[in-house]
């Protein structure tokens, strides 16, 4: 290595550390504080998964155009003749490369992949979750509790820190269910049933924060950007109250709770 080139290592590592350093510490800090409220405990799984991948992408992302920007600004051609600096890379350099991109996306395949998917799955282990039937239809949602005997609701109300099955179909055509400040979402697919898990932990409604809402996520047709409904997390005292409004029953599932 001759010592324009050792320069070049150096200055290079040197914008690596700072820019790395700024991504690292200032720039994914922010973009995490930023992010949008959770309110579901399987929300907060996924969350942690984006945020641990953001960190590397963010960071790699930074580090690629750093080095693309140097080198266009140092290697670029002096004039017509100059051919530029020619170069071959060292098969060295390719195969480690290789190897550390192959490593890295082995790992995220394992942590947060496969280890968040199974943190997400332990919710359908949960013993007598709340059943929610949600039907999609053009264009619109209809939300059943059948230990409740309650059918048609236009809302989706679930009580804080109780385990909900959501048992999702369509009446007609493809739609998706998806409540984005639970960062959860299943297709509702005709003659499928689809299911899924939320537990609420925070309380909140669509008309605190429009991201607690349901919002279809597949397109169905000239409604579909308005096929909503509201959703309410509340206390459970609020939710049997509101059941018993509803003309619902009381039952085993909700009074089991705190025993
Ligand atoms: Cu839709």
């Amino acid at each position: 290595m001759d010592r324009r080139q050792a320069r070049d290592w150096r200055n290079l590592a040197l914008l690596w550390v700072v820019f790395g350093a700024f991504s690292s510490l200032v720039l994914v800090p922010w973009m995490i504080r930023n992010y949008p409220p959770v309110y579901a405990l399987e929300g907060e799984v996924s969350d942690e998964a984006v945020f641990f991948l953001l960190y590397f992408a963010v960071t790699g992302f930074v580090l690629i155009v750093v080095s693309l920007v140097y080198m266009v600004a140092r290697f670029r051609s002096g004039g017509e003749d100059d051919g530029g600096v020619g170069g071959r890379v060292h098969p060295l350099y390719v195969g480690l490369w290789v190897a550390i991109s192959a490593l890295l996306n082995v790992t995220f395949v394992i942590y947060p992949g496969v280890y968040g998917l199974k943190e997400i799955a332990k919710s359908a282990a949960v013993k007598d979750p709340l059943v929610v039937e949600v039907t999609a239809l053009q264009w619109g949602w209809k939300f059943s509790y059948p230990q409740l005997g309650l059918t048609d609701q236009e809302e989706l109300v679930l009580p804080r820190g109780k385990t909900a099955k959501i048992v999702v179909r369509s009446r007609d055509v493809l739609h998706s269910f998806w409540v984005p400040a639970f960062r959860i979402k299943v297709d509702a697919v005709p003659g499928t049933t689809n299911v899924l898990y939320i537990t609420p932990t925070e309380e909140g409604s669509s008309e605190e924060d429009p991201r607690i809402r349901v919002q279809c996520a597949e397109l169905c047709g000239v409604g579909h950007a308005w096929m909503r409904a509201p959703v309410r997390v509340v206390s459970e005292a609020a939710f049997l109250a509101w059941v018993e409004a509803q003309g619902g029953r009381r039952a085993q599932v909700l009074a089991r709770e705190g025993e």
